[in-house]
C-alpha cells in the first residue's frame, strides 16, 4: 500500500514534539531514525515479561528468550536473504561490524605489502579500522577516487584491483552525499580477481531491499538504529566460508566450546563472534523494526522517499547561492548543501530555532569535505514518515536564513 503519512506518523509519538513552540521537523534520519511504538513495546515487553540470559539456563524464561533470539536471527537472515542463519552475527552496530572484519580478517589474511581498497566517500567507521589494520600489518590503504558529482571512478577502481589487493571495503550509500554506489558491479569486478568485498550498508538498509546473495558480497554491515530499531545493535553478515576461517574478534563466554588453562576451543558460527551476553532486548527490537519495514514494503518506502528527495531538491534549487554537494545520478534520501556565503553551522542553528532538526558539519566523513574544500554541509536526511509539508516548512525557514544573511 502507498505510504499514508498521517496514519504512519501516529506510530511515532516523538514526532509530536514541539521545539520553541513549533512542530518538530525531523530531518536527521541518517544519524538515527525515530522508533515506532511497536519497537518500544517490544523492548518493554521483553524486560517486563521475558527477560533472561540466553543459551545458558534450562529454565522456562531462558528457553523462551533463547527461542525469541534465534527467531530474530531467522528474521534477519530472510531480511537480507542470507543463505544460512549462522551467517548473521549480531553486533553493536555498523562500526563494530566493520571493526570485527578489519581486525579478524586482516589478522589472518593480510601481510606486509598487501593492499586494502576503500573509497573516497567512506564514513570514518570505514576508514579508521582499515588504517589501524594496515599500520599493524604494514599493508597499504588505497583510496578509490570519486568525481565532482560524488560518483566513484569505476575505471580507476578496475585498475586498482590487483595481485596485492586483499579486500575491498566500500559504502553502499554515502551518508554525506546520498550516492548509491554500484556495489553489485564492484563486487563482480573484485571477484574476477578473487578479492573479497565488504559493504557498509548503514545507509542502505533503511531505504532499499538488500539481498546479500544477489550482491554476492562477502560481508555486509548495518545498524538497527538507522532503520527504526534500537541503538546499540546491528548486524555483520559474512559468508560462512570466510567466517569459519577467521579468528575470533572478542573472547569470553559463549564463543567457546571448551576452556582449559592450556587450551581453548571455539564455538561454531555465529557464537564464535558473539562473545558475552548478547543484547537480546535490542535484537528483538530490531526484529520488530524489520517487521515494520516489511509491512510498509520496500517499494512503497522507496517511492515515498524518492518523491520527497526530488521535491526537496527542486525546491532548494530556487534559493540563491546554494551549492549542492553530491549530485550523483543514483541517490537516496539525503540532500547535502551549503550556502556559498553562510557557514553551514549558522544555517543549522537557525533551522534548529525554527524547530527543524538537520545535521551540519562533516558528517563523520571529513575526507569528503576536504575533497570539495568546504567546511561542511547542511544535510537533510529523509525517512518514511517525512512529508512534503515538512519540506515546505524547511524551505520557508531557509528563505528566512537567506533574508537574514542578505
Ligand atoms: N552515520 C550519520 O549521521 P554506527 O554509528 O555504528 O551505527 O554507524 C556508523 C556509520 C557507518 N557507515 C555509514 C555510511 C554511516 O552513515 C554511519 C553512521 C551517522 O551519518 C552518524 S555519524
Amino acid at each position: 500500500m502507498p505510504i499514508h503519512t498521517d496514519t504512519l506518523r501516529k506510530a511515532f509519538p516523538i514526532l509530536e514534539t514541539k521545539v520553541n513552540g513549533r512542530p518538530l521537523v525531523y530531518f536527521d534520519n541518517a544519524a538515527t531514525t525515530q522508533k515506532p511504538v511497536s519497537v518500544l513495546e517490544r523492548l518493554r515487553n521483553y524486560y517486563e515479561r521475558e527477560n533472561s540470559n540466553i543459551h545458558r539456563g534450562a529454565h522456562f524464561l531462558s528457553q523462551q528468550a533463547t527461542d525469541a533470539y534465534e527467531g530474530a536471527s531467522k528474521t534477519m537472515q530472510s531480511f537480507i536473504n542470507a543463505k544460512h542463519t549462522h551467517e548473521v552475527i549480531f553486533t553493536r552496530g555498523t562500526t563494530e561490524s566493520i571493526n570485527l572484519v578489519a581486525h579478524s580478517f586482516c589478522s589472518k589474511f593480510v601481510k606486509a605489502g598487501d593492499e586494502i581498497l576503500i573509497s573516497a566517500m567512506e564514513h570514518h567507521s570505514n576508514i579508521v579500522p582499515w588504517q589501524i589494520a594496515c599500520r599493524e600489518k604494514q599493508a597499504e590503504l588505497k583510496v578509490i577516487p570519486m568525481d565532482e558529482q560524488g560518483e566513484l571512478c569505476m575505471d580507476a577502481y578496475r585498475d586498482m584491483l590487483g595481485e596485492k589487493s586483499r579486500l575491498v571495503a566500500i559504502t553502499h550509500v554515502s551518508n554525506a552525499l546520498g550516492t548509491v554506489n554500484p556495489v553489485k558491479e564492484m563486487v563482480g569486478l573484485a571477484h574476477e580477481k578473487n578479492i573479497p568485498v565488504m559493504i557498509d550498508g548503514a545507509q542502505a538498509t533503511p531505504h532499499m531491499a538488500v539481498d546479500v546473495q544477489e550482491l554476492d558480497c562477502d560481508f555486509y554491515c548495518f545498524s538497527g538504529h538507522k532503520m527504526y530499531g534500537p541503538m546499540g545493535v546491528g548486524v555483520l553478515y559474512g559468508k560462512e566460508a570466510w567466517l569459519n576461517q577467521m579468528p575470533p574478534y572478542q573472547s569470553g563466554g559463549e564463543m567457546i566450546r571448551e576452556v582449559g588453562f592450556k587450551k581453548t576451543t571455539y564455538n561454531e558460527l555465529p557464537f564464535k563472534f558473539e562473545a558475552g551476553t548478547p543484547n537480546v532486548a535490542d535484537v528483538l527490537g530490531m526484529e520488530t523494526a524489520i517487521q515494520f519495514i516489511l509491512k510498509l514494503g520496500h517499494q512503497h518506502i522507496s517511492a515515498h522517499e524518492n518523491d520527497l528527495l526530488h521535491y526537496a531538491t527542486g525546491q532548494l534549487k530556487q534559493l540563491d547561492n546554494i551549492r549542492f554537494v553530491g549530485t550523483a545520478a543514483q541517490r537516496t534520501s539525503v540532500v547535502s548543501f551549503l550556502f556559498e556565503d553562510i557557514h553551514p553551522y549558522d544555517t543549522g542553528t537557525i533551522l534548529d530555532k525554527l524547530g527543524i532538526a538537520v545535521r551540519t558539519g562533516h558528517h563523520c566523513a571529513q575526507p569528503i569535505m576536504d575533497f570539495y574544500q568546504i567546511p561542511g554541509t547542511v544535510r537533510i536526511s529523509l525517512a518514511v514518515y517525512n512529508t512534503r509539508r515538512e519540506i515546505d516548512v524547511c524551505m520557508d525557514a531557509l528563505t528566512r536564513v537567506r533574508e537574514m544573511f542578505g
